[in-house]
C-alpha cells in the first residue's frame, strides 16, 4: 500500500493536496496535545492560512504522554487528510499545516528554540479536560528511556501540561521577544481564563521572579475559546475504505463533519484567523455554555444512554423514537433553558441543528468513546446546568436521569476509561440506590458538586434504571 508522503501527496489530486510550497513554512504555531481533534479542526484554519498565500502559519504539534502520534505522523512526513463525511459524500482534503510533530520529552530543546523564535505567534492547546487539574503522578510519563538522561533534571519537574508552557513562556520572556496568544481548545467553559490561572499559580508556586511574572500577565494573552466540531477516533475500517477510494493509505486519517466553528474572544491573532472563518467576539461565555451544556450535555447524555441500550454509535441512538424523544426534551426543556443564551442565537433551533449533526452516521462516532471521562465531562457539561435549574426553579426530569444514567454505567462496566474510575465505580456498588448516589456525587474529585436537594430524584431514577431496560425508564417519563 503507498503511504500518503512529501514524495507523492500532490499526485493525489482528487484529494485536494496543498499546492504551497512546503519547504517554505515557517513555524508560527506551537500546539500541544496532538489530538485527532486538533489535526480535524484547528489544523483545517491553519492550512486555510497557508493557502491564502501566508507561509508563516505552520505548526509544531507537540505530544504529550507518549510519541505513538508524533510517531505515525512522521513516518508520512507530517502529511494528513481529514475526510469530511455525511452520508455516502467524501470530502478530502490533504493538509500540510503540520510541518513537525514531536514527543515533548524528547524535543524539549527544539521546542525552547521554537517558543524563542520571531515568527511564533500563537500556541493553542487540546490537552483534554482532565489535564488542567494537573496532577503530575496520573497525567505524568515514565522517562527512563536514555535518550532523555541528558535532559531528566530538568523534564522530571515538567510532567504536567501547565509546566511544560511555563517552560516555553520562560523561554521566550528570557528571549525578550513579544508575547503570544494562548489559546486553550478543550470544551471547558472559560478554558483561557483556567489556563492562564493554572500558569500563574505554577509560576508563583516555583517562585518565578517578579518580572517575569507580571511579564506573563501583561504580554501572554489567553483569550477564551469555543471549538466545535465532531471528530470521532478513526477506526482502521475507516482507513481501508479510504485507501479503497483514493489508493494512499493514510495511517493519521481524521474523518470529521462537514461543520466547523471556532468562536475566539478578541484577539489580535483575529488578524490572521477571522479571513479563514473563526469568529472573533466580546464574550465567549453565552456560546460556550450554549455548546457545552446544548450539544456536549445531550453528546454524553445519548453516550450513557446508549450504553445501558448496548447501542454502538450516538447517530442510531438519536434516532431512536424513545431515545431521539427523550434528547428533544433534555435539550429544550432543561439544558437549553439553564442558562442565558447568546443573542444571535435560538437554542430550540440550536438544539435541533445538534441532532440533525449527531445523527451523521457516517461518522461512526462510538458512544463509549464520548462516554470516558465523565467525572471529567459532567460537571460542566450536566452538574452545572442541573444546579442553574434548581436555582431558576425549572424542572430536572430529564436531567437527574441522564446523570442516574452515568452511575449506572459506571456500576454495571467492568473497566471504565475515567481517571476516577476507581474511586466512583467503589462507591457506587451500593445496594442501597440513595446511598450510591449520595456517596459517588459527593466524591471529592468532582469539580462541581449536585445540589444535594436533588439526590433523592438521582436515587429514584437509578433505582429504576437498575430493574428496568433503560428505555423503559425513558418512556416512562414521557407518560
Ligand atoms: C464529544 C466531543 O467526545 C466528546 O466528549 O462530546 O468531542 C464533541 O464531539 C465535540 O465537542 C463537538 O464539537
Amino acid at each position: 500500500m503507498a503511504q500518503l508522503n512529501i514524495e507523492n501527496y500532490s499526485s493525489h489530486k482528487s484529494a485536494n493536496p496543498p499546492t504551497y510550497d512546503l519547504s517554505k513554512i515557517n513555524i508560527g504555531v506551537i500546539h500541544m496535545g496532538l489530538s485527532a481533534f486538533h489535526r480535524g479542526h484547528q489544523g483545517l484554519y491553519f492550512e486555510r492560512i497557508l493557502r491564502s498565500g501566508n507561509l508563516n502559519f505552520g505548526v509544531v504539534g507537540v505530544t504529550q504522554r507518549s510519541s505513538d502520534v508524533a510517531d505515525v505522523m512522521n513516518t508520512q512526513n507530517c502529511l494528513y487528510t481529514i475526510n469530511e463525511r455525511e452520508g455516502a459524500g467524501f470530502a478530502p482534503i490533504i493538509v500540510g499545516a503540520i510541518r513537525k510533530a514531536v514527543f515533548f520529552p524528547h524535543a524539549r530543546q527544539e521546542l525552547l528554540e521554537i517558543a524563542r523564535s520571531e515568527n511564533l505567534k500563537l500556541i493553542t492547546l487540546t490537552v483534554s479536560e482532565k489535564a488542567y487539574q494537573c496532577n503530575p503522578t496520573r497525567d505524568g510519563i515514565n522517562l527512563s528511556s536514555a535518550d532523555v538522561q541528558a535532559d531528566i533534571a530538568d523534564i522530571n519537574s515538567l510532567l504536567t501540561f501547565p509546566a511544560r508552557l511555563l517552560d516555553l513562556l520562560f523561554a521566550r520572556f528570557e528571549s525578550r521577544m513579544p508575547g503570544v496568544a494562548v489559546i486553550s481548545c478543550d470544551n471547558l467553559p472559560t478554558n483561557g481564563d483556567i489556563t492562564r490561572a493554572v500558569v500563574v499559580d505554577l509560576a508563583n508556586k516555583q517562585n518565578r521572579t517578579s518580572d517575569f511574572l507580571s511579564w506573563l500577565k501583561s504580554e501572554i494573552r489567553f483569550p477564551n475559546s469555543m471549538v466545535d466540531r465532531a471528530v470521532p477516533a478513526i477506526t482502521q475500517d475507516s482507513i481501508d475504505e479510504f485507501y479503497q477510494s483514493y489508493g494512499y493509505e493514510d495511517r493519521s486519517l481524521i474523518t470529521a463533519e462537514p461543520y466547523l466553528e471556532w468562536v475566539i474572544e478578541n484577539d489580535p491573532v483575529s488578524e490572521y484567523l477571522a479571513p479563514v472563518g473563526a469568529r472573533f467576539v466580546e464574550k465567549v461565555a453565552p456560546y460556550e455554555a450554549m455548546k457545552i451544556r446544548v450539544f456536549n450535555g445531550a453528546h454524553s447524555a445519548l453516550a450513557y444512554i446508549c450504553q445501558l441500550a448496548e447501542i454502538e454509535y450516538v447517530a442510531e441512538g438519536v434516532v431512536d423514537p424513545v431515545i431521539g424523544e427523550f434528547i428533544k426534551n433534555f435539550q429544550e426543556k432543561e439544558a437549553g433553558k439553564s442558562f442565558v443564551a447568546p443573542a444571535d442565537l435560538d437554542p430550540i433551533e440550536y438544539a435541533k441543528i445538534i441532532r440533525k449533526r449527531v445523527s451523521n452516521y457516517a461518522l461512526l462516532h462510538k458512544s463509549l468513546q464520548i462516554a470516558m471521562d465523565g467525572s471529567q465531562k459532567l460537571p460542566q457539561r450536566i452538574f452545572a446546568s442541573t444546579n442553574d435549574l434548581v436555582k431558576l426553579g425549572l424542572s430536572t426530569d430529564h436531567i437527574t436521569l441522564v446523570i442516574a444514567a452515568w452511575l449506572r454505567f459506571l456500576e454495571v462496566n467492568e473497566k471504565v476509561n475515567d481517571p476516577l474510575a476507581d474511586s466512583l465505580q467503589n462507591l457506587v456498588r451500593n445496594p442501597d440506590a440513595l446511598q450510591s448516589t449520595i456517596n459517588t456525587l459527593s466524591f471529592e474529585g468532582l469539580a462541581t458538586k449536585v445540589d444535594p436537594k436533588l439526590f433523592p430524584q438521582i436515587a429514584n431514577w437509578l433505582a429504576e434504571l437498575r430493574t428496568k431496560p433503560v428505555k423503559n425508564v425513558l418512556q416512562s417519563l414521557k407518560s
